[in-house]
């Protein structure tokens, strides 16, 4: 390629290459021109969304140079890809994850003092990028993260939402939804008008024959869509790796709008028209955990599938590779089922497009795909009707029911007496309508299926998908424990930690290399670093109790000990055991004598989370949580002694604030039903204990950090099918009477109108309390009476927070992303010379 370009030209490109500022004064130079001209403002009216905007331009600058220099390094290695496709990247904020990860904090922050800010506020006006609901989102961002930090070629693929994750607002106690329009600026994008790919929908199929005699297929679109592509650098941490999020755009695929029907008097319907392809990426569905069965969602699926594989079949052509190395080139992850028609339409790729036969192309696509399930709860299982299918992708059916029969015909062969399975393993449901299950397709179509823990992985092939364990053997499953990346949750957020393991770990090392956490081990017993070790927790909850100030105005101790539950609300997750246990608290906290209740811990209950907004369940636990706090918080009889608070609008900025600061984290979920969770990992890495069920990782993170460092309780996975067939069967154990008293208070009016909480007692009560809160309340209140007894022996509780995370190194997301890359993807790192050093 470069010797394609003369002489001359050469010369003055290499002569006029932009560079990145290399010190404070460049920067400062940057940050300046970038306000007076980019800005268009001055000295005199640069304030602090100004100063922030300007160094976010000096920094976005910076790394679309590394940017640009990596894509030329990957194209010139000509090594394996890996594609991560995901709808949700809940990446938060990005300025102070790239001024970190590019190792320019420090100069940033002098350079900004000299311009007269400070660096913290700076950050803080930026907007987070919430293009996600929770885990899974937020798991697809670590992931570019390590991917980059480690330096392989890989590209994340996902839609750019107008409006991501809707703003929670608390008002009088109930959750209220606003739009969360984040593009108004943001440098961190570039538009690549000239990306575009045209998407088909709906319309017909024409079979017709070739010369050859051969059956030809041609999709005759009866709407087309552009999508247009969007470029999110991301830096890797310390490496000279900047890799691509590439998000997908819709606009009408015939310019603005239809001028003739514009010029005809039809205003309306030419701007109808480019409102509805605009339409496809408008917005984030914010279900988490649920399948709606919205064809809006479909649409949204099958255009940005339909983009990111238009453009990475564009790059393999450009290699002049025969299809038969596809996979020796291309690795695609799927992150759930959302993207499982990928699986269909790189096989219509091959046999339509590029004339492949059938078997050949499905041996490509089969050894192409690898898909991640994140749940086993039925009603996140993603199905569509075969009718709405049928009507937006008519070929894709028609592929999705050969997949099908060619599946069912090897089940027949090979299991030839067992009618039933036929039915069971059918990627067609046949109900009224019938419906295409998507997790079955994802895995007859990939070569590896993995769960995100190692119980959730032993789970999926013991239940939903056990059947497929017969059919594949058990070598197609295999189990990826979820990590975290430790610069963000750890260095970013919890910068006075980070410096102190780093003056005991031998620097910054462990950030790439978070197993040499156990070295902090040799200094459980020194004095200063145990004092120095509490100190920093007491001032991430004195910072903690600012916030909870400034956005609840309910004034908490920070000496009192932060409970913390933050993630989205859902019934499986349990706030409502969480509330109802705080609720017994206050009982006993009341029952007590001035005296004796002096000699009690203080507690600070803290909440955090977003419901979807049909979820009527989980907006009534939010409101009981707030009238909860609003009687608990105002009593003089209890002051300090307990708090209930909840924060508004949960994020990852808001999560970098609040996890530094808890003592205590709640991951309680029901055994068996939350995959993995990834905040625990979080929680832990900052010092913090948590309480817990034998669910999802927090079982590996025992086994990890040791038994007496964590507070387990609850039933176990194994036992759940039977204590649900009690309840149905009214053979359950009579309610624990703290349990019964806690209800018949809130039944009493205690906190507010009892009928807005009717239908939450009645679950656990009259309706099989299906996540089983009754069966575990007594072990998880006897759990926090083990949690206040060892919190009072502050020593222990110091020496339990520095062994725990002394025991972490294993849930670093750089350990994932090298089990996929050696188990699933088989790709491997551009090598130091190769990555750029040099
Ligand atoms: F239902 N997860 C999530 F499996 O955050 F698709 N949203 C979702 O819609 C789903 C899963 C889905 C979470 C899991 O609940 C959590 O346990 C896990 O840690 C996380 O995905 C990442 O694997």
């Amino acid at each position: 390629v470069e010797a394609s370009i003369p002489e001359p030209q050469r010369e003055a490109w290499l002569k006029n290459q932009a560079s990145a500022f290399k010190d404070k004064e460049g920067f400062e130079h940057e940050v300046v021109r970038h306000v007076e001209t980019t800005l268009a403002r001055s000295l005199y009216n640069c304030d602090e969304v100004a100063a922030y905007s300007a160094t976010a331009l000096a920094f976005r600058d910076r790394l679309i140079l590394e940017w640009n220099r990596t894509q030329q390094r990957q194209t010139f290695t000509d090594s394996k890809r890996v594609y991560y496709l995901s709808l949700e990247f809940l990446m938060g904020r990005a300025l102070d994850n790239a001024m970190l990860n590019v190792k320019q904090k420090d100069l940033a922050r002098d350079g900004l003092a000299d311009l007269g800010f400070r660096i913290e506020d700076v950050i803080q006006q930026e907007h987070d990028a919430a293009l996600g609901n929770g885990g899974l989102g937020r798991l697809a961002a670590c992931f570019l993260d390590s991917l980059a930090s480690l330096n392989f070629p890989a590209w994340g693929y996902g839609l750019r939402y107008r409006y991501g994750i809707f703003k929670q607002e608390i008002i009088d106690g109930y959750q209220v939804e606003v739009p969360d329009y984040w593009l108004d600026f943001n440098p961190w994008e570039f538009p690549r008008h000239d990306v575009t790919v045209d998407i088909q929908f709906y319309g017909s199929v024409q079979k017709k024959t070739d010369e050859a005699g051969k059956p030809v297929f041609h999709w005759d679109a009866g709407e087309t869509v552009k999508a247009v592509a969007y470029d999110v650098p991301i830096p890797g941490y310390d490496t000279p790796t900047t890799n691509n999020l590439r998000l997908w755009s819709s606009k009408a695929a015939s310019g603005e709008f239809d001028f003739q029907k514009f010029n005809s008097g039809d205003y309306e319907s030419s701007v109808a028209d480019q409102q509805r392809a605009e339409t496809i990426s408008a917005v984030l569905y914010p279900n988490d955990n649920l399948d709606r069965g919205k064809e809006l969602r479909l649409k949204q699926q099958y255009f940005w599938v339909a983009a990111s594989l238009y453009d990475i079949v564009r790059r393999f052509k450009k290699t002049k590779r025969s299809w038969k190395e596809f996979p020796q080139q291309v690795a695609i992850q799927l992150n759930d089922t959302h993207p499982t028609l990928a699986i269909v339409e790189l096989q219509r790729i091959l046999i339509d497009l590029e004339g492949l036969e059938w078997n050949e192309a499905w041996d490509i696509v089969v050894n192409t795909f690898g898909y991640t399930n994140h749940t086993v709860l039925p009603e996140a299982l993603e199905k569509w009707s075969v009718p709405l299918i049928q009507h937006l992708l008519p070929r894709h059916l028609q592929i999705i029911y050969d997949i099908n029969l060619y599946f069912l015909q090897k089940v027949e062969r090979e299991f030839p007496d067992e009618h039933e399975l036929l039915r069971e393993v059918s990627i067609i449901e046949e109900s009224q309508p019938k419906m295409v299950r998507m997790a079955y397709l994802a895995i007859v179509g990939s070569h590896k299926v993995n769960g995100v823990a190692e119980l959730h992985s032993d789970l999926i092939k013991t239940t939903i998908f056990k059947d497929f364990v017969r059919i594949f053997g058990p070598d197609k499953f295999t189990n990826v424990t979820n990590g975290i990346t430790p610069r963000r949750w750890l260095h970013q957020a919890n910068p006075r930690l980070s410096e102190l393991i780093a003056s005991k770990t031998g620097g910054h090392d462990f950030l790439k290399d978070l197993k040499k956490l156990n070295q902090l081990e040799h200094y459980v017993e020194d004095k200063e670093f145990r004092k120095e070790w509490a100190e920093i927790k007491y001032a991430n909850k004195v910072r903690l109790a600012k916030h909870i100030k400034a956005s609840t105005g309910v004034t908490v101790n920070p000496a009192s000990l932060f409970d913390v539950q933050v993630k989205r609300i859902h019934e499986y997750k349990r706030q409502q055991m969480n509330i109802f246990g705080a609720i017994h608290r206050y009982l006993t906290l009341k029952d007590l004598s001035p005296e004796e209740r002096q000699k009690q811990l203080p507690r600070v209950s803290i909440f955090g989370g977003k419901a979807a907004p049909g979820y009527w369940m989980a907006k009534q636990i939010i409101h009981l949580i707030n009238s909860v706090g609003s009687v608990v918080n105002n009593d003089k009889d209890i002051g300090d002694l307990l708090k209930v608070v909840f924060l508004e609008d949960y994020n990852v900025s808001k999560a970098e604030i609040i996890i530094p600061a808890s003592d205590l984290s709640e991951h309680i979920s029901t055994a068996g039903t939350e995959a993995s969770g990834t905040s625990n990992m979080k929680f832990v890495l900052n010092g913090g204990l948590i309480i817990g069920t034998c669910d999802g990782a927090n079982i590996e993170i025992t086994r990890e950090i040791g038994e007496p460092n964590i507070f387990l309780f609850g039933n176990l996975a194994e036992d759940v099918e039977a204590l649900r067939h009690d309840h149905r069967y009214g053979k359950s154990n009579p309610l624990d009477p703290k349990l019964v008293r806690v209800f018949e208070e809130i039944e009493k009016g205690t906190f507010g109108n009892p009928q807005d909480f009717a239908g939450m007692i009645s679950a656990v009560r009259e309706h099989g309390d299906y996540y089983l809160v009754s069966d575990d309340f007594s072990s998880y209140i006897e759990a926090h009476a083990e949690v206040d007894k060892a919190y009072r022996d502050q020593e222990g509780w110091i020496t339990k927070s520095i062994t725990s995370v002394a025991g972490m190194g294993f849930f670093s997301s750089d350990r994932c992303i090298h089990e996929y890359a050696e188990e699933i993807w088989n790709v491997e790192p551009l090598k130091a010379d190769q990555a750029g050093d040099a």
